[in-house]
């Protein structure tokens, strides 16, 4: 686990192969095939559920469970007990501080992509220790809509995510992408069970799902508990703010690196990165 630390540090991420237990899986599996059974009976995007835009009673088309750890307890005893919190321990701890969580599917057919984006530039924190957590439920190969990460760009600079009209965009502008080397772009690949870990300055996307099966992946996202959210949050939960390893800080670390300011969230609204990229 040592040398993985060390590729996450150096890189910015690291794909832990095959390390959650197939028992947890499959209890995470349930929970969202019973929610997604759930959405046949909604119509449009609630706190719950973001739906892409053919979603129907015969054939659902969600893109994000929000805010999962409410949606079941599972979800929470997961995120809080679980090795997954000792792998966010590993990277950020000792102390921990639970942020938020989703889970995102991609389906065949439907073509969603997630362009190129760092997460902290929508929830800035007075550090930069916030990695996501992502576990595939399912195997993700080549073609099925793997993460793409590109290495050290954790150490660049933070972009604005916004379009000519200054809105945001949820996604780095084509110009500033020239500067950033994409061929040197990794494809995070695993069967169900791995653990992908992407700090939170990382650039990164996913391809398309090009395959015949659907592509669940569960993300999770963590601080060190001396990290606090300058701004409201786009997805609070109710376990936002927990601290799940260690114990509170008394004492916040600012990092002096700047971060653009967000849309206030709070006034604004959130719906998912889908809908901020434009794929409505
Ligand atoms: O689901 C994906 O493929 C991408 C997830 C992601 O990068 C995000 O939600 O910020």
């Amino acid at each position: 686990m040592q040398s993985k630390r060390e590729e996450y540090f150096e890189k910015g991420f690291v794909t832990l192969e095959n390390i959650i237990p197939a028992e947890w899986i499959t209890r995470l599996s349930i929970c969202s095939d019973r929610l997604l059974e759930e959405s046949r009976a909604v119509k449009e995007s609630n706190d719950a559920f973001d739906l892409g835009p053919k979603h129907n009673h015969r054939s659902p088309h969600v893109r994000r469970l929000k805010a999962l750890v409410d949606r079941d307890p599972v979800y929470w005893e997961f995120a809080s007990e679980s090795l997954l919190g000792d792998i966010a321990a590993d990277l950020v701890g000792p102390d921990v501080k639970f942020h938020s969580s989703k889970l995102n599917y991609k389906w065949p057919g439907h073509g969603e992509i997630v362009k190129w984006h760092q997460d902290i530039p929508a929830w800035p924190h007075t550090n930069y220790s916030l990695v996501t957590l992502g576990v595939y439920l399912e195997d993700v190969t080549e073609i099925k809509g793997p993460l793409i990460s590109i290495p050290k760009s954790h150490d660049g600079p933070l972009f604005f995510h916004t379009d000519n009209n200054g809105k945001w965009s949820g996604t780095i502008h084509e110009n500033d992408m020239e500067a950033v080397d994409q061929n040197s772009a990794e494809k995070m690949i695993g069967p169900a069970g791995s653990v992908v870990a992407i700090n939170c300055r990382t650039i990164h996307s996913s391809a398309e799902n090009l395959s015949q099966r659907v592509r669940p992946v569960a993300l999770f996202v963590y601080s060190s508990a001396d990290a606090f959210a300058w701004m409201p949050q786009p997805t609070p939960t109710s376990k936002t703010g927990q601290i799940i390893r260690g114990s509170p800080a008394r004492i916040a670390h600012l990092d002096p690196r700047p971060c653009p300011v967000p849309p206030n969230w709070e006034k604004e609204g959130y719906n998912s990165i889908f809908s901020a990229q434009k794929m409505d």
